[in-house]
C-alpha cells in the first residue's frame, strides 16, 4: 500500500509511475539503468521514488520512441527539450498518446451536435443517455461529453454555431453531469473528493466531469462550482475531511494571480490531502503545479488510476475520521 503522505513529499512508487506514464516497470528500470532517462530518489527501504517530472519524462519518451526515435537519442534530453520535440512531432504526425488511454471519439458525438444545432434538449439528453448505456459512464464522459465540448468550442470559434447554441449545450450538459455526479448507494465509507474551479476560472464543466467520473468510481463528491476563493476551498477540504481536491483550470491561461493563489491553497490545505489539477489551461501553470507538487493531469482518462491509488492509500486522518 502506498503511503500517500510520503508519496507527496518524496515521490511515487514504480507501479504508479508506470501506470501514469504508460511505460512498463521493467522498461522504466532498463531506461534508467542503461540510459539514465530518469533518476528517481530512493526510499529508506531502497525503493525507487519517482517525481511528477520523472513521470512526465517517461511519458514523453514513450511518445517519442513510439514515433520512431530510439531511447538512446532522447534519454539525455532535458524535460523542456523532450516537450518541444514531442510537440513538434504531434504537430506533423500525431504520435500515439502517452498512455493510450485517449480512446477515439464515440460516434454519438455527431448526433449530439445535431441536437445542439436544433436546440433540442430532449434529443441531446437521449443521445447522451443512449451512449452511456452502450459504452458505460466512463466511456460517455471521456469519449462523448469531453469531445462534444471541444467540438462546440471549435464550431463556436469558426462561426458554425452561435454563442446561444454554446450556452444551450453547456446548460444541458451541466444538468446532465450534475445528475451523474450525485451520490449512488451507501457511500458512508467512501473517500471524499471536492471539486471546483479556482477564482477567475468560470468554465465549470471540467470540474463537473471530474465529479461525475469520481462518483462513478464510488467516491463521494462535493461540488463547489466555479471561481471559488482559495480560503474557501481549503476551509471546505478541512471541514469535510476530504481525501482530495480536484481543480479544473480552463481559461484564462495567463492569470497573473493564479500561481500565488495556488501556492496559498497548498499551504492552507492539510498536507495529506491530494491536490489534483487538470483542464486545458493547466499546462500554462505547470511551474507552480510542480512547485507545490500537485498532481497534474492532462487527460480525464488518467484520473481513474490516480483515484484508485488514492483510495487504496487512504490518508491516516481520513481513516480516523470516517463519517
Ligand atoms: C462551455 C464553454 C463556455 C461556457 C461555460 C459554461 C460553464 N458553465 O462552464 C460559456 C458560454 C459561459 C463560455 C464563456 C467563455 N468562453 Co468558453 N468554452 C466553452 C467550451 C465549449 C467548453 C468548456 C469546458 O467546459 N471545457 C472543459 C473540458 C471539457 O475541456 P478541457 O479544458 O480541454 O479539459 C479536458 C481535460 O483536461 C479534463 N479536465 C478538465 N478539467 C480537469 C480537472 C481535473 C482535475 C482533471 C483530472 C481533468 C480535467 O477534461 C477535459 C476532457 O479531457 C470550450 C471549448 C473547449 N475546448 O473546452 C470554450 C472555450 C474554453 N471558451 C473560450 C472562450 C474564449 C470563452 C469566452 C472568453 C467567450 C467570450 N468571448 O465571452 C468566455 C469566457 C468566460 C470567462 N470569463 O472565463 C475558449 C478559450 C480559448 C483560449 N484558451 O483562449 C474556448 C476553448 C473556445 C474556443 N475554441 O475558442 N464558454
Amino acid at each position: 500500500m502506498v503511503d500517500s503522505m510520503a508519496m507527496r513529499e518524496t515521490g511515487m512508487p514504480i507501479r504508479l509511475a508506470a501506470r501514469l506514464s504508460g511505460v512498463e516497470p521493467h522498461l522504466i528500470r532498463i531506461w534508467e539503468q542503461r540510459y539514465q532517462a530518469v533518476q528517481p530518489r530512493r526510499s529508506r527501504g531502497k525503493h525507487r521514488l519517482y517525481s511528477q517530472e520523472d513521470v512526465e519524462r517517461l511519458s514523453l519518451m514513450r511518445q517519442l520512441t513510439l514515433s520512431g526515435h530510439s531511447i538512446g537519442q532522447v534519454a539525455g534530453l532535458t524535460t523542456a527539450e523532450l516537450r518541444r520535440l514531442a510537440a513538434s512531432i504531434q504537430a506533423t504526425d500525431r504520435a500515439p498518446a502517452a498512455s493510450e488511454v485517449i480512446p477515439a471519439t464515440d460516434k454519438s458525438v455527431d448526433a449530439c451536435l445535431a441536437a445542439v444545432r436544433a436546440m433540442d434538449e430532449r434529443g441531446l439528453r437521449k443521445h447522451l443517455e443512449e451512449a452511456g448505456s452502450r459504452i458505460g459512464t466512463q466511456g460517455l464522459l471521456v469519449r462523448v461529453v469531453a469531445p462534444l465540448l471541444h467540438a462546440l468550442g471549435r464550431l463556436w470559434c469558426d462561426g458554425t454555431i452561435s454563442a446561444a447554441h454554446e450556452h444551450f449545450a453547456a446548460t444541458v450538459v451541466r444538468d446532465f453531469l450534475g445528475d451523474l455526479a450525485k451520490p449512488m448507494g451507501n457511500l458512508e465509507r467512501a473517500p471524499l473528493l471536492v471539486t471546483a474551479t479556482p477564482s477567475g476560472q468560470l468554465h465549470e464543466l471540467g470540474a463537473l466531469l471530474v465529479s461525475a467520473l469520481a462518483a462513478n468510481l464510488g467516491w463521494r463528491t462535493v461540488r463547489l462550482g466555479a471561481s471559488v476563493p482559495v480560503i474557501e476551498l481549503a476551509g471546505a477540504v478541512r471541514e469535510l475531511k476530504a481525501r482530495a481536491l480536484a481543480l479544473s483550470v480552463v481559461y484564462p491561461e495567463d492569470d497573473p494571480d493564479l500561481p500565488r493563489e495556488l501556492e496559498r491553497l497548498r499551504a492552507l490545505m492539510p498536507p495529506e490531502v491530494a491536490l489534483i489539477v487538470g483542464g486545458a489551461a493547466a499546462p500554462a501553470y505547470r511551474e507552480v503545479l510542480e512547485r507545490i507538487q500537485a498532481y497534474f493531469m492532462e487527460e480525464l482518462a488518467q484520473l481513474p488510476v490516480l483515484l484508485t491509488d488514492l483510495r487504496r492509500s487512504a490518508a491516516p486522518s481520513a481513516a480516523r475520521n470516517k463519517r
